[in-house]
């Protein structure tokens, strides 16, 4: 498939600082600490609806992680999915009278649009499950062959991975079986299924059903891809065993990290698939997460046809820590505004405060497991100084406006 455009990323004098980020598998703040080349792996959308605040700062989150990899003199090889074929999928398309692919098809071009708004470098690899289907279909088999996967005797032919085939699984969630089972349903499981040997066992190939599009998988019969075994497939083929970041919001820490990490040690035989799994919070309105399903979204376009600033937007996400589930509210929007307005005024001062010394804070900020507020504080405090005239530095001005530019994605 094709990402979305990309736009250039200013230079910055130096270089960056080593990237420390927490980890939920080790549940701690552990240099990132990539080779020359950084590989990364980010879950991307279902594209059944169109892409909401929740979507956006899960996308800024990482691609702060590529910024500052980058300017850390880090080569970024990055590759994201479209699970563009799964249940909600479906179940949309159907509920509305629409054909699946094209829903699928207007959505990832709403989310492209929208990405390239938000400055968001694309990745190297942008990924559909339907393009990979035979690739996964053939991971399935090697499964089965292997003795981690079994056939359901149902005549579904529906096949499921057998957990018991992972020592390790439970590593990267750090959840009680019984917090596994509460939250396995309530995210695409089905414990209840007759004939699995473990309720917590997840689905890795669905067999042809009626009414339901369907793909030959060669001995598994027709079917489609689990949801797990598409992001571990895809990760390894473009990126290899042992990837550095495995990334998305924190509501795929369980099942979904859990059993696809689980899947891609098992093929791979390495483990841990990833040395840091990254997950950022959720953004809710009115106190509950924004999720397609409550139907309580925030649409990045909506803004955009009102005229809001992706500039604007990007800032009001980047206020609060990646990591903490946040509320979107208009007055959060409305104080991103000010703070935009702030910083263009400020980058065309005369001159301001040593700019290698805010260049140098900044860095230091989002080295330190991506410290946006206190990234956005120091660039608060030289914006105020340099609008009150304070500093003789007449390259500050300009080296702003690129440190905000290179590091924040927050073009001036
Ligand atoms: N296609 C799967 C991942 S393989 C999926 O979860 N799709 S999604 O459209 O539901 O979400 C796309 C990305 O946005 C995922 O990384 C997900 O964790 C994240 N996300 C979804 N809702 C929110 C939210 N309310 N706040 C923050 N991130 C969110
Ligand atoms: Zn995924």
């Amino acid at each position: 498939m094709e990402a979305w455009a990309g736009h250039e990323v200013p230079r910055l004098p130096g270089r960056g600082e080593p990237l420390a980020l927490y980890d939920s598998a080790r549940q701690g703040i552990y240099p990132s600490d990539p080779a020359d080349v950084a590989r990364m792996y980010v879950c991307g959308i279902t594209p059944y609806d169109a892409t909401h605040l929740g979507h956006a700062a899960t996308m800024i989150t990482f691609d702060l992680v590529q910024r500052v990899w980058r300017d850390a003199g880090r080569t970024v090889r990055y590759v994201q999915n479209v699970t563009d074929i799964d249940d909600p999928l479906l179940e949309r398309a159907t509920r509305d009278g629409e054909d699946w692919k094209v829903l699928a098809m207007r959505e990832t071009a709403l989310f492209r649009e929208d990405m390239e708004a938000l400055r968001i470098i694309p990745p190297e690899h942008y990924v559909g499950a339907v393009e990979s289907i035979p690739n996964i279909a053939e991971k399935v088999q090697l499964l089965l062959k292997d003795g981690a996967a079994y056939r359901l005797d149902d005549g579904t032919g529906d096949v499921y991975f057998d957990t018991s085939a992972s020592p390790r699984f439970g590593y990267e969630s750090n959840l009680s079986r019984a917090e596994m089972l509460k939250i396995f349903p309530e995210r695409g499981g089905d414990p209840d299924r007759a004939g699995k040997r473990d309720a917590l066992d997840p689905l890795l190939w669905r067999g042809a059903r009626e009414d339901e599009p369907s793909w030959p998988g060669g001995e598994l019969g027709a079917g489609r891809p689990g949801w797990h075994i598409e992001c571990a497939v895809i990760a390894l083929d473009l990126l290899g065993d042992r990837i550095d970041v495995q990334g998305g919001g924190n509501d795929l820490l369980f099942p979904h990290h859990e059993a696809s990490a689980a899947h891609a040690e098992r093929l791979t035989g390495e483990a841990p698939f990833a040395q840091h799994y990254v997950h950022a919070g959720m953004i809710g309105l009115d106190g509950e997460k924004m999720s397609k399903s409550r139907g309580n979204l925030v649409f990045v376009s909506r803004l955009r046809a009102d005229h809001v600033d992706p500039m604007a937007v990007r800032l009001a996400l980047l206020a609060g820590h990646y990591r903490s589930d946040r509320t979107w509210t208009n007055e959060l929007l409305a104080a991103a505004q000010e703070r935009l307005a702030r910083w263009r005024q400020a980058a065309a001062a005369p001159s301001g405060p040593s700019g290698a010394e805010l260049l140098a804070g900044v860095r230091a900020r989002l080295a330190d497991d991506l410290d946006s507020p206190g990234a956005l504080a120091l660039a608060d405090a030289w914006a105020e100084q340099a609008l009150a005239g304070v500093g003789d530095d007449a390259t500050a001005p300009a080296l702003f406006a690129d440190t905000v530019d290179a590091l924040l994605g927050v073009r001036l």
